[in-house]
């Protein structure tokens, strides 16, 4: 029954058409950060390794396309360290287990069979001016070539980049595309992860968010951040929570703090809201994830399932009655 619900709310969420730019335009990230294994921690990735997962409907029967923006670490975005020396592999799975398998789902650390499923395509890049500030796409992809998940009526690839020599910074964004040369994105789909490392805006005004999905045995959330340089505030809305405050971390450390879920939270999403100060942090990059009270990570959907949280200030306040 809760897969029927899953799924009938991302049909309902009516913004899956904006759904595959990875970070999506509701989460305003500028980039996706994975840093040369070579980096201090303290330059704002924990683990030179990023994964994120896409997921196709199995409404959909045409091909499909993994386009990354700026793939390599050089020239424009990335952030340089010395010289420009940083290799980074991205690496597309399907099959068997490329969701399912535990060191996968719900996994934020790069180890034990992280890499399950079938590798179906991979590519190293390091600075290349060929794909500087420019599209690369992986695939084309039968939608079958992906793992078959039930929840989510759809079949599910899983993408990793990883540093895998080097010292500096790869800026990087994806697009699940239906065409291999523009970005065309394939109805109802989705893309999520389980944690992300994500540069911030340098303009303080600008507010990144993320999304992570509460399902109904949910009772209690953990957040974790990582290397925050003390750059403003972390707070979480829903529509019936107007402001909760996370604990922050400085530079090159976690912070985590907890808080209980409300009812009216359940089967929807929470929003996550990075808030700079000002002066902010030039160049912030930033590591978050977010578990429930099993330990369990829990998804970010870039399409937030649900749509969008928006407070509603007057739930749960009576009217007065009226007197005539
Ligand atoms: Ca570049
Ligand atoms: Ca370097
Ligand atoms: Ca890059
Ligand atoms: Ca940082």
């Amino acid at each position: 029954m809760k897969s029927l619900i899953v799924f009938f709310i991302f049909l309902l969420s009516g913004t899956g058409l904006r759904a595959q730019a990875v970070p999506s335009e509701e989460e305003n990230i500028p980039f996706l950060v994975t840093f040369g294994n070579k980096s201090l921690i303290t330059w704002g990735d924990d683990d030179f390794s990023q994964t994120f997962f896409f997921m196709v409907p199995e409404t959909y029967k045409g091909m499909v396309f993994i386009r990354v923006f700026d793939p390599d670490v050089g020239g424009m975005h990335d952030e340089l360290n010395g010289v420009f020396d940083t290799k980074v592999q991205y690496s597309v799975f399907g099959g068997k287990e490329a969701y399912s398998h535990p060191d996968s789902k719900n996994s934020i650390d790069p180890v034990g069979n992280y890499k399950s499923g079938n590798l179906l395509s991979s590519r190293i890049f390091g600075a290349d001016p060929k794909y500087d500030n420019k599209w690369f796409t992986f695939g084309p992809f039968t939608p079958t070539e992906g793992e078959y998940v039930k929840d989510f009526k759809g079949y599910v690839f899983k993408l990793i980049c990883e540093g895998t020599s080097g010292d500096d910074g790869n800026l990087y964004r994806y697009f699940m595309s239906t065409s291999a040369g523009e970005n065309i994105p394939v109805e109802g789909g989705n893309a999520f992860a389980y944690e992300y490392s994500f540069r911030m805006h340098d303009n303080p005004d600008e507010i990144s968010h993320i999304y992570p999905f509460v399902d109904e045995k949910c009772i209690k959330i953990q957040q974790r951040n990582f290397d925050w340089d003390d750059d403003g505030k972390i707070r979480v809305s829903s529509e019936v929570r107007r402001e909760q405050f996370c604990l922050v971390s400085g530079d090159g450390v976690w912070a985590e703090s907890e808080f209980a879920i409300l009812q009216g939270e359940k089967g929807k999403s929470l929003d996550f809201q990075f808030i700079k100060k000002k002066p902010s942090v030039p160049n912030n990059n930033v590591v978050i994830n977010v578990s429930n009270q099993f330990g369990e990570m829990m998804p970010f959907f870039t399409s937030p399932i649900g749509g969008v949280p928006k407070y509603k200030y007057n739930i749960g306040v009576r009217k007065k009655p009226q007197n005539n």
